[in-house]
């Protein structure tokens, strides 16, 4: 009897005390991650996805792949907003690269179940001022992709930036070296400066930056901490009781090459931590802008042509230097941000494991 009261108990406090988040990410292999601890923690109430489709992920294999996540958590509402955005960055051509773009639609190649769920036919950025309109309370957006929608939806929606408790992004980094050259993908890329999720879309990176919302960067100089290692992986393997945990097993079986590389961290997951956990974020105040200079000169084997000429706002699109774009530049005239420089690498991982297998 005083268990059940006590879960009970627990239960009530959960839903009472759950923040309202809006996850926007590009469902690549770290956003699994990043979705199924969210929908699984008692403290957060995943109400809306939206899909960064400029980001790895295309929109449609985003939307259903999200939509068969969300059927692996008992936690997951009956029914979640889930939209796509643009296919494309606000300005430029950059893409990521083929293999991983088509392992993100694939989720490397796991089997799920399909999903009843519908996908929304609306835009992310009416999903997003749908889902603030609708909460109770100021919402928390975390950003694991492209800021491509983040953007659009400051731009269309200013006024609902003030209902918005905090912004958390992975993206970016301030002193530790970039990440777009990876052995055997990039080899050769001019660009030694910048974060992927930056790079793709600088300019969106820039107009986010610039909007005086509560950020928290949870970039490369704290994630490089959390490398996802074949100790990591093992240790998490010794526990695997749920059907989100189960997935999770089999995509860290699907990526032993990756993990072996040593090129993998827990960037998204990080983020999606660090919402619920804001102490496992240590870090300084900054302002940055960000790079998005134009050129004629672009760098092919990351960019796609056939985007349309137009941007979003109805000008000319035009390609960036990809040698300098994403690159995050210091400036006083932009509001300060939250750079998270240190995390508790033992405590993320424990918790994650923690966090996945909740019954
Ligand atoms: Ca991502």
């Amino acid at each position: 009897m005083r268990t059940l009261i006590f879960t009970l108990a627990l239960c009530f406090t959960s839903v009472a005390f759950a923040k309202p988040v809006i996850f926007d990410n590009d469902m690549a292999i770290d956003d699994w991650a990043a979705l199924l601890f969210l929908l699984q923690h008692p403290q957060t109430d995943v109400v809306a996805i939206t899909i960064s489709s400029s980001g790895e992920s295309h929109c449609s294999p985003g939307l259903t792949n999200t939509n068969s996540l969300l059927d692996l958590s008992k936690y997951s509402r009956d029914s979640v907003l889930v939209a796509c955005g643009d296919d494309e960055p606000l300005d430029g051509y950059a893409v990521f690269p083929d293999a991983w773009r088509e392992d993100s639609d694939t989720l490397s190649g796991v089997a799920v179940k399909p999903s009843k769920r519908q996908a929304s036919s609306e835009h992310a950025i009416e999903i997003i001022h749908q889902a603030i309109k609708e909460a109770d309370e100021p919402v928390i957006i975390v950003a694991t992709g492209t800021l491509t929608n983040i953007a659009q939806w400051i731009e269309k929606y200013p006024a609902d930036m003030k209902e918005v408790s905090r912004l958390i992004i992975m993206g970016g980094n301030v002193d530790a070296p970039g990440n777009i050259i990876v052995p055997n993908f990039t080899d050769g890329h001019p660009n030694v400066s910048a974060e992927w999720n930056i790079f793709i879309d600088p300019l969106a990176a820039d107009k986010v930056f610039a909007s005086g919302l509560p950020i928290e960067l949870v970039g490369l100089d704290v994630t490089n901490s959390v490398r996802l290692t074949a100790k990591v992986a093992s240790e998490f393997k010794k526990s695997v009781t749920t059907p989100a945990a189960q997935f999770w097993d089999k995509i860290l079986d699907k990526n032993d090459w990756f993990i072996e590389s040593g090129e993998y961290y827990f960037w998204d997951t990080l983020a999606a931590i660090v919402a619920v956990e804001q102490g496992l974020c240590e870090g300084e105040m900054g302002s940055f802008s960000v790079e998005h200079k134009t050129t004629d000169n672009p760098w092919l084997p990351t960019s796609q042509l056939d985007f349309p000429k137009k941007r979003w706002d109805g000008k000319e699109r035009q390609h960036l230097d990809a040698q300098w774009a994403g690159k995050l530049v210091k400036t006083s005239e932009y509001p300060a941000i939250k750079v998270c420089k240190k995390t508790n690498p033992n405590k993320v991982f424990s918790l994650f494991s923690e966090i996945l297998n909740r019954q």
